[in-house]
């Protein structure tokens, strides 16, 4: 496969263990498969080559022999196509694994981002309990139809796949004393990050981080 990903040289503190590249370093993580790095600054990202490579100059990016592409999602499913620990080799399995990443990414997601939003970045605007109010309860409506989907399953197919990877990487943005009203999905949260695929992805952030500072 020969592999390379994008990713940042630094980040400020609180989004250590946290920028998207992860999505994909468990990915590699999961499916014993190798990969390198391309490690990139601010100058990089918006230069003309890089947004060639990712036209939004941003992490992650993605690229082999053949295949060059970027978005998380994308580049997880992509790498699930030569991992059955990533998706079922059927014709059923794959595609719900597929379909399950764009739950995660379109059903969920963007009202996970939506409170996150109105509880840091927009945390001191004078609209901003206002705008709480009235996302929290979208947000809540998508965790408790998680909840009811998970009643009794491990995982969101009964067996890990990359949906589960993208759906606990969605649910990482979710304030635990927030996600322990849904105490279904605080335990799928829980049971997905446990996995030592994910434990190694978030050392391999890191140590790229530290490296980087050492040099
Ligand atoms: N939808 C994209 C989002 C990627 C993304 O948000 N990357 C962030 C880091 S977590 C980034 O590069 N931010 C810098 C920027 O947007 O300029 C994906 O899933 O790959």
């Amino acid at each position: 496969m020969n592999a390379t990903i994008s990713a940042f040289q630094s980040v400020p503190d609180f989004a250590k263990g946290f920028v998207k590249d992860l999505r994909v370093r468990w990915a590699f993580e999961e499916a014993g498969l190798p990969y390198g790095q391309s490690l990139i600054g601010a100058e990089t990202k918006d230069s003309a080559e890089y947004r060639a490579w990712q036209p939004f100059g941003q992490v992650p990016a993605y690229r082999d022999e053949t295949v060059s592409l970027f978005e998380s999602g994308a580049i997880v499913l992509h790498i699930a196509e030569s991992s059955e620990a990533l998706a079922p080799r059927d014709p059923q399995g794959r595609a719900r694994t597929t379909m399950w990443v764009f739950a995660a990414l379109n059903s969920v997601e963007p009202y996970v981002d939506a409170v996150a939003l109105a509880n840091f970045v927009f945390a001191d605007a004078p609209w901003s309990t206002e705008y709480r109010a009235k996302v929290v309860p979208l947000r809540d409506g998508r965790l408790s139809a998680l909840a009811a989907w998970l009643d009794g399953k491990d995982y969101l197919e009964g067996r890990f796949t990359a949906g589960d990877l993208i759906m606990a990487t969605v649910l990482r943005n979710v304030p635990d004393h927030e996600l322990a009203s849904f105490p279904a999905v605080a335990a799928y949260r829980a049971r997905c990050l446990a996995r030592p695929a994910f434990g190694r992805a978030i050392k391999a952030q890191l140590d790229a981080f530290e490296t980087q500072q050492a040099a």
